[in-house]
């Protein structure tokens, strides 16, 4: 169930970044439950993994951005996690190659709805890996995640498709977790499974542990921009993946990430908590269901 909550702990006199027109989403595929990728064997319940979806696809509706949805693809178990397939910044929009193989097909759908509405349309080479849970806009530059999902010629293929934008890589690697963590399936599949924006251009909800602490100070090290990022720490580290639309933060309301949900609705402007736990077990969080266009 998705709840609204108003507070103001972080305000800015400056209008807020990441205004969108349009969302896209995909429904959770039929075999989702089946086959979806996740680095641990568990479990998935699909009927409660599709309620969340729903309520997912409703909490962004209620942000007021148009939502498009596209049809199922129920032969393509990852499909629901539309934001992999493609980069969008202002008219530009980038056509991923998915760095996991299964997962190629997806783009064609994604591509041909983002034509339709107009967008400009680029495609990454065949031998480019990029997923777009490895690119984060920040609002003056995009970092990159590299060496998951994400290879060189992806980094190559962002850098052509938005020539006037600083990309800036960072290599996941230097940020592996703990073993201990490790050990308890903590490792990133994307830089966006470690951090992402708040509703401010300078703020990054990041976990309140060595990794997150190594991401932010390293992107302050590698900005293009000299901007200076610093942490909205999380005591929970899924808790850090959250999306923004136009002023609203949808966040995290798993019963478990409790506390971090607290720190989010106290320092964020405007936010609305879903639970997306059954979701969150294909290694997914918030940012990967839609695909938010300018
Ligand atoms: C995968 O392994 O590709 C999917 N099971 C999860 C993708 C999540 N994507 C994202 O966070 N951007």
């Amino acid at each position: 169930m998705a709840t609204a909550t108003s507070t103001s702990t972080v305000t800015s006199t400056a209008p807020p970044p990441f205004r969108y027109r349009h969302a896209i989403v995909r429904p959770l595929p039929a075999g989702f439950a089946a086959a979806a990728l996740r680095a641990t064997p568990v479990a998935i319940d699909q009927a409660r993994a599709a309620a969340q979806h729903a309520a997912y696809v409703a909490a962004l509706r209620a942000t007021g951005v148009g939502v498009v949805e596209l049809a199922a693809a129920d032969d393509l178990p990852d499909s629901c996690f539309v934001e992999d397939t493609a980069v969008a910044v202002g008219g530009t929009v980038l056509i991923t190659r998915p760095g996991a193989p299964s997962r190629v097909a997806e783009t064609a759908g994604v591509r041909a709805a983002v034509a339709a509405l107009g967008y400009a349309v680029v495609d990454a080479p065949a031998h480019a890996a990029l997923d777009g849970g490895d690119v984060m806009w920040t609002g003056r530059e995009l970092f990159v995640g590299l060496g998951g999902r994400t290879n060189d010629a992806g980094v190559a293929a962002l850098a052509a498709a938005f020539p006037a934008i600083p990309v800036v890589p960072l290599r996941l690697a230097d940020f592996a977790p703990a073993p201990a963590a490790a050990a308890h399936g903590a490792s990133p599949l994307h830089l966006k499974s470690i951090v992402s924006m708040a509703p401010r251009q300078d703020v990054v909800l990041a976990p309140d542990d060595a990794v997150g602490r190594a991401v932010v100070a390293a992107m302050v090290r590698a900005s293009r921009v000299r901007a200076r990022y610093r942490a909205l720490p999380l005591p929970h580290a899924p808790a850090a993946n959250a999306v923004v639309v136009n002023g609203i933060t949808l966040i995290r309301g798993d019963a478990d990430l409790a506390e971090s949900t607290r720190v989010l609705q106290r320092a964020l402007p405007v936010t609305l908590a879903i639970d997306v736990s059954e979701i969150a077990k294909a290694d997914a969080a918030l940012t990967c269901c839609s695909l938010l266009l300018a």
